[in-house]
């Protein structure tokens, strides 16, 4: 009725900002209304985890009148729009940094306190939302948290992933999988949107068919049908009043599911038979910098895209009339190939359900998409085969074909006249038993622009992987350098040095992180000094308590904290920083009176469930550490720790507490690193060599503040061309010797002969593919430069705060602008 209509409108206009207070009572109110009617508990025997809902809850009500309040706005404003496309994200907790960025973090904390409750308690009790691998799903994650700091209006969409990354054990020093039950204790961010269930096809063929005027029409036929159910998380700007959100898809059997292409049999069979539609969102992969090539995998790739695609397409005719117009009013960002399918998806789309022309099509697909990548390594590149995509996505590998011939014959012939071996080194099918799609080159072929995420990988890209796109499209690729939220890892996880920069540079850092630089005027001052390496001190004292309570380790906070953090990776080369460890060990059972400073090494990785060799490596810290820590003729000189389930939220721990940060990958192979960009920004000095992103940091800090080492890639290059052999390495460094044959005795595995065989192997009759033999002595020397700054404590001080000072540039604040400027061209919006 007419008086309806008023009343909504009436209570919609006054929802504009907070409908409900933001101050201690009301947070207290809040929190025990949901205790009692959300939770049904009496406050006073109300759990841990239930207080912990009740809070988020409380938050969660406040963030979403912001958050509709933006979606109007965005909405009535008709405001171009970017999404973020990625298979993952790696959120961690969000109560934390929701009460930062909400500035709610104080009335919360007094509220609970008042309550009885203490906060850091509290917020422990949230899972980690992991539902990514790595650095490219952590990105993802800073990348919400700036589009949403600076206004910009943008949605990230992924898969609702039931399982995330899996949660690591160790089991006699062997790394053993779970399933990560993130859900377990309810997930009071997300909303399911029932209204915006979208409907998804798969298998199926192809029909020719012929309409009334002659002409032929294909027809996507005997197709399987999903289900996809949208669940929203806030995604709350730090002081801003945009509140963005994640759309993440879970896929459910639809009502019409084609029982009979999995299945003959009855009723029950065929229920049985839905669970085939629940499986596609079940579980992440698992993979770091690999493909995996599995049917599965492409079916979770193409439902999450069409649901995205559907949904984008949604909003913008809800306001828009005119396809002409969808250039102007989308951008669509690709995180890595990984949702490349979208390609021939929206080319689907527009030809077949809306009859538009080729050209037509192709000249919108061209104008909205683009396409970051994130590796060089072969292994990585996606290629699916020709037959599973022909059986699965008959219609899309008609168009791939499609996109290719003219694409070859026009562009590539006008480049290249009659040169067909460079239409076969181009093509985006490779010839072989089977034919695989290169999902790459259709990124580049498709994408107005293609960036690599740090200064030296873009380079590369352009001379290499991509050197033939770079005669064709000069323009294409450029560089966008990654980076990293300062409100989760500065302002969240190290609020005693947050609160010693905001007392001398104000508070306005976490949005302006390049305003630290003004506390390199206090490098050298004795008093700041001490401050810095009290609050450095007091951080490695909590550290030290968790691996106490973890490990059963006990490690002095005195001793110098190296840490290498990431996925375990040949690439990454942590058996690198093992062989130094030994080469420490060995030098100590020689020399009990060897003048070091006392170090911890420490580790966190989970490796590929499938990749042998990285759990070989892991198996082999663990059973080193094992030894080390219980030698007495050590002294506690050196202790390796290697606390198991290495996630977000451990990070968020240990980052504060180094001393000393290893980007030791063989160069040419990190695409960028961001472990290297947080490490800086607490005080840990880099050891590294030149590779991603470690080039621009040694920019900034300086060459003084910053230990490096190592082949270039030039050099790297010229080892591979000159024949590199391992051999010549072992055979000539006594060291280096000593150590590799102390890994093949059984040493470190008493009457378990060749444990570490894989990994041996690997250095010497392998090849050793990453040249941790060639890089090895002036690793350790360069150690050794670190060990004789660490004795100098006000040498060390002063370096590790330059650090701080000058990695301003790696926010992703910065990096998000770039974006919004030379890609997506997408404006602030101001909310309110
Ligand atoms: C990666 C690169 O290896 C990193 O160097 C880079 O910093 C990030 C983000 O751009 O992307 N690519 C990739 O596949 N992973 C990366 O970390 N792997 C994982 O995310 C596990």
């Amino acid at each position: 009725s007419k008086k309806q209509t008023t009343a909504v409108k009436t209570a919609s206009k006054s929802s504009a900002r907070f409908n409900v207070g933001t101050d201690k009572e009301a947070m207290k109110t809040s929190i025990l209304n949901h205790v009692q009617y959300t939770l049904a508990r009496h406050p006073e025997s109300a759990e841990p985890d239930e207080w912990w809902l009740a809070t988020c809850y409380a938050v969660r009500d406040r963030i979403l009148d912001r958050f509709m309040e933006t979606q109007r706005v965005h909405h009535q404003q008709k405001v171009r729009r970017a999404y973020y496309l990625s298979l993952e994200y790696l959120m961690g907790r969000l109560l934390v940094n929701n009460v930062h960025n909400s500035g709610l973090f104080e009335p919360t904390r007094e509220a609970l306190k008042e309550l009885g409750q203490d906060f850091d308690s509290i917020a422990a009790e949230e899972m980690d939302m992991g539902l990514g691998n790595g650095g490219l799903g952590r990105l993802a994650a800073c990348f919400l948290d700036s589009l949403a700091t600076l206004d910009l209006p943008a949605i990230g969409y992924g898969i609702h992933y039931e399982f995330g990354l899996f949660r690591q054990e160790f089991s006699n020093g062997f790394q053993v999988e779970h399933p990560d039950a993130w859900q377990e204790k309810g997930c009071p961010w997300e909303i399911m949107r029932p209204n915006f269930v979208q409907e998804v096809k798969l298998y199926g063929r192809v029909e020719h068919r012929m309409d009334d005027k002659g002409k032929f029409h294909p027809e996507w036929v005997d197709y399987s049908t999903l289900e996809g159910m949208p669940f929203d998380v806030a995604i709350v700007g730090h002081g801003a009043e945009t509140v963005n959100f994640l759309r993440l898809w879970e896929s459910r059997a639809s009502q019409e599911f084609d029982f009979n292409v999995f299945n003959q049999g009855g009723y029950v069979e065929a229920v049985r038979e839905k669970a085939m539609g629940e499986t596609i969102s079940k579980v992440l992969y698992p993979n770091d910098n690999t493909e995996s090539g599995k049917e599965l995998r492409l079916a979770q790739q193409y439902f999450f895209v069409s649901c995205s695609l559907q949904d984008i397409i949604r909003r913008f005719f809800d306001g828009h009339d005119n396809w002409d117009e969808f250039p102007e009013f989308n951008t669509i960002q690709l995180n890595d190939t990984h949702p490349a399918v979208a390609v021939p998806e929206l080319m689907r789309l527009l030809i077949d359900d809306h009859r538009m022309d080729w050209e037509k099509a192709w000249g919108i697909v061209r104008k909205t998409f683009n396409y970051t990548n994130h590796t060089l390594l072969p292994e990585a590149l996606e290629k699916w085969s020709v037959p599973l995509f022909e059986r699965m996505l008959p219609r899309h590998l008609e168009i791939i074909y499609e996109i290719n011939a003219r694409y070859l014959e026009q562009e590539v012939e006008a480049m290249w006249p009659g040169d067909d071996r460079k239409k076969a080194e181009l093509s985006l099918i490779e010839e072989g038993e089977p034919k695989m799609i290169r999902m790459a080159y259709l990124s580049v072929v498709a994408s107005a622009k293609v960036n690599g995420v740090a200064a030296l990988h873009t380079e590369l890209l352009k001379k290499h992987l991509f050197s033939n796109f770079h005669a064709l499209y000069p323009q294409k690729i450029i560089n966008m350098t990654n980076g990293i939220t300062p409100r989760r890892w500065l302002l969240a996880c190290n609020p005693g040095l947050s609160e010693l920069i905001t007392e001398k540079v104000g508070d306005g850092w976490p949005k302006q992180l390049s305003q630290l630089d003004a506390i390199s005027k206090f490098a050298d001052d004795a008093k700041f000094q001490k401050r810095f390496m009290e609050i450095k001190r007091a951080n490695k004292v909590a550290f030290a308590e968790f691996v106490k309570e973890s490990c059963d380790v006990e490690i002095s906070p005195d001793a110098l904290f190296d840490v290498q953090i990431k996925r375990l990776h040949e690439y990454k080369r942590q058996h690198l920083n093992l062989l130094h460890i030994l080469t420490l060990y060995r030098r100590l059972l020689n020399d009990a009176d060897l003048d070091i400073a006392p170090r911890v090494f420490i580790f966190g990785a989970k490796a590929a469930p499938g990749y042998a060799l990285a759990k070989n490596i892991i198996r082999a810290i663990n059973k080193v550490a094992e030894k080390v820590n219980n030698d007495p003729r050590v002294n506690g000189k050196i202790k390796v720790v290697f606390p198991e389930n290495y996630r977000v939220t451990m990070a968020e721990r240990m980052i504060p507490a180094a001393d000393l940060s290893e980007q030791i990958s063989t160069a040419g192979k990190e695409a960028s690193g961001t472990g290297n960009m947080k490490l800086a920004l607490n005080g840990a000095l880099t050891i590294g060599t030149l590779d991603g992103a470690n080039v621009e940091i040694q920019e900034e800090v300086g060459e003084e503040n910053i230990f490096i080492f190592g082949k270039t890639v030039e050099e790297v290059e010229e080892a591979r061309e000159q024949g590199y052999n391992p051999y010549d390495y072992y055979n000539s460094n006594w060291e280096l010797k000593s150590v590799i044959d102390w890994l093949q005795s059984d040493y470190f595995t008493p009457g378990e002969h060749d444990a570490f065989a894989p990994l041996t192997e690997s250095l010497l009759g392998g090849g050793d593919p990453y040249l941790v033999l060639a890089d090895y002595a002036d690793y350790i020397r360069a150690q050794e430069e670190v060990d004789k700054a660490f004795k100098d404590q006000k040498r060390w001080a002063r370096m590790a705060i330059m650090n701080t000072a000058r990695v301003g540039k790696f926010s992703t604040d910065r990096t998000i602008s770039e974006y919004a400027e030379h890609i997506w061209k997408l404006k602030p919006v101001k909310i309110g």
